[in-house]
């Protein structure tokens, strides 16, 4: 079974294409999770509607606005305790920027041994992002660069996009060794997670991600430089506790 997890705080303009997406990718052998962290637009509404027109979409909701990390930690502690050894958590942003389209090849890898973490990673070759303005596209790579240094993990290219696909087995493990794998509130989430499976040295892999930020219709939610302070705190207790 392929669980997809997609935290969503106001996206009500991109869910229902995204939804579409992955069930049109997946079919029946999926179940969507949507972790709707208190939005005040329709992306409740939309999630239940396609719940209603039979997609297998489970909507989880927080009554106010709790962050991304606050989100994942939502999603983690619905999933992984129905999740068998091998089946994938499949993890994306819910703003239609990243394509489902790459779900099946994430999963088969994962599937036939190849990895039990996949990463859709924009620094694989192949991999490209469009439509990322500057600034951004300077923070990514200064990230990049920095994890590299400090915690080279192997097979990492990409530390920072979410878009990664888990084997049931490494997250029961990583919430085994360190009883939340996500404590950071906001986008410094996504990196933590990466780090504290990475101590269970997992097998890593990358798919090549063509970020499509040209189609993001809703405005990001990412507060840059409280993202920028709070992965620089992170990664300073990560190197004290790991
Ligand atoms: N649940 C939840 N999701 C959030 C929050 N902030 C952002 N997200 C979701 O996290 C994903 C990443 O945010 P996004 O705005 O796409 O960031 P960007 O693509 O990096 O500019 C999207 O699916 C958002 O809806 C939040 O506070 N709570
Ligand atoms: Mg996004």
């Amino acid at each position: 079974m392929i669980h997809v997890l997609l935290p969503a705080y106001n996206e009500g303009e991109a869910l229902g294409v995204v939804i579409d997406g992955i069930y049109k990718t997946l079919g029946g052998s999926c179940l969507i999770w949507v972790v709707d962290d208190g939005s005040t637009d329709s992306t409740a509404a939309v999630a239940r509607g396609r719940a209603e027109k039979g997609a297998p979409v489970t909507l989880l909701q927080h009554g106010r606005n709790r962050g991304l990390g606050q989100a994942f930690r939502t999603g983690l502690g619905a999933v992984v305790p129905v999740m068998a050894t091998d089946d994938v958590l499949v993890v994306l942003d819910a703003d239609d920027t990243h394509p489902p389209a790459l779900i099946p090849s994430m999963v088969r890898l994962i599937e036939e041994g190849g990895a039990d973490l996949v990463i859709a990673s924009r620094f694989a070759p192949g991999g490209l992002e469009t439509g990322v303005p500057f600034f951004r596209r300077i923070l990514s790579a200064g990230a990049r660069a920095l994890f590299t240094f400090l915690f080279h993990v192997p097979g990492v290219r990409d530390y920072t996009c979410a878009y990664r696909a888990y084997r049931g087995d490494l997250l029961r493990r990583g919430i085994e060794r360190w009883g939340e794998l996500v404590t950071e509130d906001g986008f410094a989430s996504s990196a933590e997670w990466l780090l504290r499976l990475s101590v269970l040295k997992p097998l890593v892999a990358e798919v090549p991600l063509v970020l499509r930020y040209d189609r993001k219709t809703t405005p990001s939610k990412m507060k840059v430089f409280s993202t920028v302070r709070r992965t620089l705190a992170m990664l300073r207790r990560f190197r004290k506790i790991r």
